[in-house]
């Protein structure tokens, strides 16, 4: 961020999902809660276990030098299941994670009529103090999201509620929104006096380019938070009807990756060179 102003973070689920995002040029990873919810096939609700996010994301650090934005939801309970959790995260090779201020356990935010319970400023701050006392690294970012608006509550307590995580130490300020269009953020993002900056992830309101991101001047970070696991839907999606309507692969191979692709993105030719040097 110091470097670039505003960084570009991609959602990512797995590690070759990691692999293509660092391709494409982004310049890091969000391990989503949403994504690996939807690759099990199961609701962004707190039913993923913390263990099940560290495998993926350790897995995902293996194969990608990018820095790693954890999404670790609520924390997994209190203050004290946030120390044990910014450890294990720290550890497992995460750069930054973003908590949330809701209760556990949680329903994803965008979904219609969702149950959203925030906690009290006071719990909420003694878990980011938590984090902030726990991390080794001072680079490693703690980053307050709020869900104020995602509640329904309004700006002046979105606003209230940032300016509690920057006191009790946040490094940054998540703000998010369901409405359709970014009027909402555009105006918490012009009325943010705080001295950390923001990031957003643009799920709902697609149109906030690059360009009216950086009018706003005080965001830094753009999580592209669902849109790895949605491409890869309606990719799988539309190749696997073809094949049911075409009564087989013979049109559908053309238009998906070749398995060369595949080989290449795999790093078969690292292991060719290594079979020639050690198999004897
Ligand atoms: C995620 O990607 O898990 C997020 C973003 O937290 S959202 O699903 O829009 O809440
Ligand atoms: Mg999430």
């Amino acid at each position: 961020m110091a470097e670039r102003g505003l960084v570009h973070i991609m959602a990512t689920h797995s590690p070759l999902s990691a692999v293509l995002a660092e391709e494409a040029g982004f310049d890091g990873l969000w391990a989503s809660g949403f994504e690996l919810s939807a690759l099990y096939g199961v609701p962004d609700m707190s039913l993923i276990s913390m263990t099940q996010h560290l495998d993926m994301l350790r897995a995902i650090a293996g194969r990608s030098s990018l820095p790693i934005v954890a999404d670790i939801d609520t924390g997994y309970g209190n203050a004290i299941n946030v120390i044990h959790a910014i450890g294990e995260y720290e550890r497992a090779g995460a750069s930054a994670v973003v908590i949330e201020d809701k209760t556990f356990p949680k329903v994803t935010s965008l979904v219609d009529g969702g149950r959203q319970e925030l906690l009290r400023v006071e719990e909420f701050q003694g878990k980011i103090e938590a984090a902030i006392n726990t991390r080794k690294d001072p680079d490693f970012l703690v980053i307050a999201r709020t869900e104020a608006l995602i509640a329904g509550l309004g700006e002046k307590e979105a606003l209230k509620r940032a300016h509690a995580y920057e006191a009790a130490g946040a490094d940054m300020i998540l703000i998010h929104s369901k409405k359709k269009e970014p009027s909402e953020i555009e105006s918490f993002a012009r009325a943010w006096d705080g001295n950390v900056p923001l990031t957003i992830v643009p799920n709902a309101y697609p149109e906030l380019d690059v360009s009216r991101i950086e009018a706003l001047g005080n965001i830094r970070m753009v999580i592209y938070g669902n849109y790895g696991v949605r491409a890869a839907t309606a990719a799988m999606q539309s190749a696997f009807r073809r094949i049911i309507a075409d009564g087989g692969v013979q049109n559908v191979h053309k238009d998906i990756a070749p398995v060369e692709e595949i080989f290449r993105l795999q790093r078969t030719d690292e292991t060719k060179v290594n079979e020639r040097a050690f198999l004897r």
